[in-house]
């Protein structure tokens, strides 16, 4: 089944990363740009006619079926990386392991990634309060290094899934809200620096560095 995803290569969020994780499985897909500025595509549609939540990830299926939420979108893009693929598939639909890789995917979309956002647009906060938020974000990567990802050098598997690239990325902030994240946990600081290395991830940064957001 194909689809159409709508993205930017300017947003923080899933978006960018439905993309990247699309292009790891070797999926074909369509793509189009969408700015968040002025909610218009690159060949100037309402993107809010498109999606009513006006909100980047979507992925739109032939039959018109819309995917609008990062977790969703994830799910179904791992749901069809083969064995072939740089990216390491979810075990199998309906199984307790499949629900418990929602969990976790979940856990970085509702808490590691909506600890950060904050510290990158409220900008009401004073120092206290900002504090404050930097130190949630630390804590729900904590969480992450010490529970979810253990001793492990993926989360669910022998490849990277779509949970490592996520966490990756929303960890990978942290120096642009300034935390020291070598210092406040030194296993997530480890975990950036072995994805960094991964070829597959480089090109990925490459393609992305390459993209020009409209
Ligand atoms: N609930 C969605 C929200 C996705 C989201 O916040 N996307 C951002 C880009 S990173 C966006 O489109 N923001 C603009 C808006 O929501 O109006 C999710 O967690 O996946």
């Amino acid at each position: 089944m194909s689809f159409k995803l709508y993205y930017s290569p300017a947003s923080c969020g899933g978006a960018i990363y439905s993309y990247i994780s699309a292009s790891l499985t070797g999926l074909k897909f369509d793509s189009e740009q969408v700015s968040l500025e002025t909610r218009k595509t690159a060949s100037d549609a309402d993107f809010y006619a498109i999606n009513k939540k006006g909100s980047i990830p979507a992925l739109v299926f032939d039959d018109g079926t819309m995917l609008t939420e990062t977790v969703a979108s994830f799910a179904w893009i791992s749901s069809h990386a083969t064995e072939n693929t740089e990216l390491q598939a979810p075990p199998p639909a309906n199984t307790l392991a499949y629900f418990d890789f929602l969990d976790k995917l979940g856990y970085v979309n509702a808490e590691m990634h909506k600890a950060y956002t904050p510290l990158f647009f409220d900008k009401t906060m004073d120092e206290a309060r900002r504090n404050k938020a930097k130190a949630k974000a630390v804590d729900k990567g904590l969480f992450f290094t010490e529970n979810i990802l253990g001793s492990k050098m993926f989360v669910a598997g022998d490849k990277p899934s779509v949970i490592d690239i996520y966490a990756y990325f929303v960890l990978s902030w942290s120096q642009y809200v300034g935390i020291d994240l070598k210092q406040a946990n030194p296993a997530a600081a480890a975990f950036i620096d072995r994805m960094k290395a991964l070829p597959q991830i480089a090109k990925l940064h490459d393609e992305m560095n390459a993209a020009t957001a409209v």
